[in-house]
């Protein structure tokens, strides 16, 4: 059954046909960041229309999501009203009742369905992007939690007097180890601006404080992950996102995590659905909730 699948980022938003993991009709547009929930719905339900196709509708959003309720825990990557009402909103726009998740959670089911989680009951999925985010499967369920918010891992506090989250704490693993920290970080460090896309060029080319920051960031990747194994015990980790296959990002994780005592060790792989890994796991989980 093809699902008309949509990933919510707080740069773009992804629609496709999904079915299993075939992904057609793939199109992309810049997300709006007005602040304004019905924003994003009538730009969702404007695409939607001109797809092909009457499937069902699953959105993969980033944010927390408490009971077809949007929430930005971090409102620097998606400024929305908190609770925004998003499946009432979209359904009225669309005419039929959408399936929705957190993009992190729904891209970990969809590793656990057919990417690097396969055939290991016990698996998270960590993306380290724009913000960080993972999902959590144990014993083969996908980990949603009470109000949304399991596997939010780019929370956990990495320094207790590190940097203002824009979550209300201080310290979160995002502000230390996300794509934003990283631009942040490389740009004091170098004395320039500049994105993370650039801080990896420069440290490709050799710059030692540049990999000093990038470092620096794999290693509180790692000692959140041995976190991790104390919470849940997780057999593996997949890392994706734009910052976790970067060249060279795993290598540096896999080395701090060798430094953990082995009681907190756990395999960690690249993450193989790569950017389409939302819309797959979300779609796939449309398919078995109807
Ligand atoms: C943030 C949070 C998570 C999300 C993660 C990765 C918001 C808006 N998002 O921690 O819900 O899963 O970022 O998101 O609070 P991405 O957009 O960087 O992929
Ligand atoms: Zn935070």
């Amino acid at each position: 059954l093809p699902v008309r699948a949509v990933d919510i980022g707080g740069t773009k938003i992804a629609l496709a046909t999904v079915e299993g993991t075939s992904v057609s009709d793939r199109h992309q547009f810049a997300t709006p960041r007005t602040g304004r929930g019905l924003d994003l719905v009538a730009s969702i339900a404007d695409a939607l229309r001109r797809m092909p196709g009457d499937g069902p509708v699953a959105v993969a959003t980033t944010g927390m999501v408490d009971e077809g309720r949007l929430t930005a825990l971090n409102p620097t990557t998606l400024p929305i009203e908190n609770g925004f009402p998003l499946v009432e909103t979209l359904a009225e726009a669309i005419g039929t009742v959408p399936l929705l998740l957190n993009d992190a959670q729904a891209a970990a089911w969809g590793e656990y369905r057919y990417g690097a989680g396969r055939g290991c009951a016990n698996f998270t999925f960590m993306t380290v992007s724009t913000g960080i985010g993972a999902g959590i499967v144990v014993n083969g369920q996908l980990l949603v939690g009470r109000r949304g918010l399991a596997g939010h891992l780019g929370h956990v506090v990495a320094d207790p007097n590190g940097p203002h989250c824009g979550c209300g704490r201080r310290g979160c693993l995002e502000t230390m180890a996300s794509g934003t920290a990283l631009a942040r970080l490389g740009s004091d460090a170098l004395g320039k601006p500049m994105g993370a896309p650039e801080l990896f060029a420069i440290a490709a080319g050799g710059n030692e404080n540049a990999k000093t920051v990038i470092r620096t960031a794999a290693r509180r990747v790692a000692s959140s992950l041995g976190d991790l194994s104390a919470v849940c015990d997780v057999e593996r980790v997949a890392l994706g996102g734009g910052v976790g296959l970067a060249p060279g990002f795993l290598e540096l994780v896999l080395e701090a995590v060798n430094d953990l005592p082995p009681t907190f060790q756990r395999e960690v792989v690249r993450a193989e659905a790569g950017p389409d890994a939302g819309l797959i796991g979300v779609a796939a989980l449309a398919v078995t909730s109807i």
